[in-house]
């Protein structure tokens, strides 16, 4: 599947027998899209040891089409308007730098139903929202040779008992404020901004967002503070505590152009804030949760026509959309690391016996000049997007590879390494009497 970058069974088959083979190990009862989850992270630990790491978590719907006679077991999402399955991931992202390690954890599910009974009323391990909690606590794991955590999450994430349990020594949560909330010692939350001073104006970059916002600068000013926030009355869990203490940061456009919402960002956070540019730096790792945006664009758009899929049953639809995130992860990885600006290890992405392949594959790609060489440092991941990139068409000049030419890259290349793979196979079998 990572190979073939396709979801199309009778591509990703190759022949009929391959179709069929494919079908064979979605619906293979062994085969639990809670174990492809597991194995996200396979790579992802040794990548973040020693750096601080952002963990951003974000859900995103992908809707498969249906008919009311024929809803092969999917539960509501959007709406409730459409069926498919709920994709939720963490990404490793190191915070210096922005640089994408890899996939932490997750879960990919479809809904039973739609369910009547209001979240609040439900316990926690009910609720949908438990997730986010759930993939923060696999971080803990997964992550725990990092210096640091920050988890990042957007307004979605922002409940009680996650800013009650989620933070511990070096593992940190900073989330968007979905809705306002009672003080401690009285007020509420977003009033109590308004007393603060204004402690900085700059400019910063917003991407584009499909399909009507375009890419501009938003010239923002900046507050913070330290706030106790108090437990809502209807979250009647009593382990949790009656107030928690947290910073916020308020980013506020100053003067938003005509017709254009207004940026407002209200973050929480466990860091403590020192000055205003420890607080804008809070704000710089914020803005870098728009890479999990990317992933699941990557994942439902650009080739791997999720959505398209004429699969079956719900089941193997969510086993199928567990492994185009990782798929898409390592299109996303390729094409930020191919100019080497991280200095990222082919290891992030690859395994040793992957490696070997690509370190006998490059020189046969290369050209006379220069530039149609591979002159990144060997055994770094831009040395191995090269020979991909060259695998999925690229021609060394003009524009630089994107994630359209690593799919095709990807596709070539585990062709080659499955081919080298059976070879060496079969020399060992003669070898050995
Ligand atoms: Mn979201």
């Amino acid at each position: 599947m990572v190979a073939c970058k396709t979801v199309c069974l009778r591509r990703l088959g190759g022949t009929r027998a391959g179709e069929l083979r494919a079908g064979r190990f979605l619906a293979n009862a062994r085969v639990t899209a809670a174990k492809i989850v597991q194995g996200w992270s396979a790579l992802t630990a040794a990548a973040c040891v020693g750096r601080h790491i952002l963990a951003i978590e974000d859900r995103s719907e992908v809707r498969f089409p249906t008919t009311a006679q024929r809803r092969r077991g999917l539960g509501p999402v959007k709406k409730g308007n459409a069926y498919g399955v709920l994709v939720h991931a963490m990404i490793a992202v190191e915070a210096e730098t922005g640089a994408c390690l890899g996939l932490v954890g997750g879960d990919v599910w479809t809904r039973a139903g739609v369910n009547a009974v209001p979240h609040r009323k439900r316990p926690l391990q009910q609720r949908e929202s438990v997730h986010w909690l759930d993939t923060a606590e696999q971080a803990k794991q997964v992550l725990s040779g990092a210096a640091m955590v920050t988890a990042v999450a957007d307004r979605e994430a922002d409940s009680y008992p996650m800013w009650a349990w989620a933070p511990e020594t070096n593992f940190h949560l900073l989330i968007r404020a979905r809705k306002d909330r009672c003080l401690a010692g009285g007020g509420m939350l977003f009033a109590a901004v308004q007393g603060w001073p204004v402690a900085g104006r700059r400019s910063i970059e917003l991407p584009a967002r499909e399909p009507a916002q375009a890419r501009r600068t938003a010239v923002v000013q900046l507050r913070y503070g330290e706030v106790e926030i108090r437990r809502p009355q209807d979250e009647r869990d009593p382990r949790l505590p009656a107030s928690l203490r947290l910073r916020l940061i308020e980013v506020k456009e100053v003067a938003p152009p005509k017709g254009v919402e207004a940026l407002h960002w209200r973050l929480l956070t466990t860091h403590e804030i020192a000055d205003a540019e420890q607080a804008w730096q809070i704000v710089a790792w914020y803005q870098r949760r728009w890479i999990i945006e990317q992933l699941f664009r990557v994942m439902k758009s650009q080739g791997l026509q999720l959505e398209d899929s004429q699969l079956g049953s719900a089941e193997r639809l969510v086993k199928l959309a567990a492994i185009a995130t990782k798929a898409a992860c390592v299109e996303l990885q390729l094409t930020q690391e191919r100019d080497g600006a991280q200095q990222l290890a082919a290891s992030v992405v690859f395994t040793e016996p992957e490696i070997e392949t690509l370190a006998a594959l490059s020189p046969t790609l290369e050209g006379s000049t220069d530039r149609q060489r591979n002159l990144h440092p060997p055994r770094s991941l831009a040395w191995a997007a090269w020979p991909i990139a060259r695998l999925g068409g690229w021609n060394c000049y003009y524009k630089p590879p994107g994630p359209i030419t690593f799919r095709r890259g990807m596709q070539q290349f585990y062709a080659i390494h499955h081919g080298r793979m059976l070879e060496m196979r079969s020399k060992r079998e003669v070898r050995i009497p």
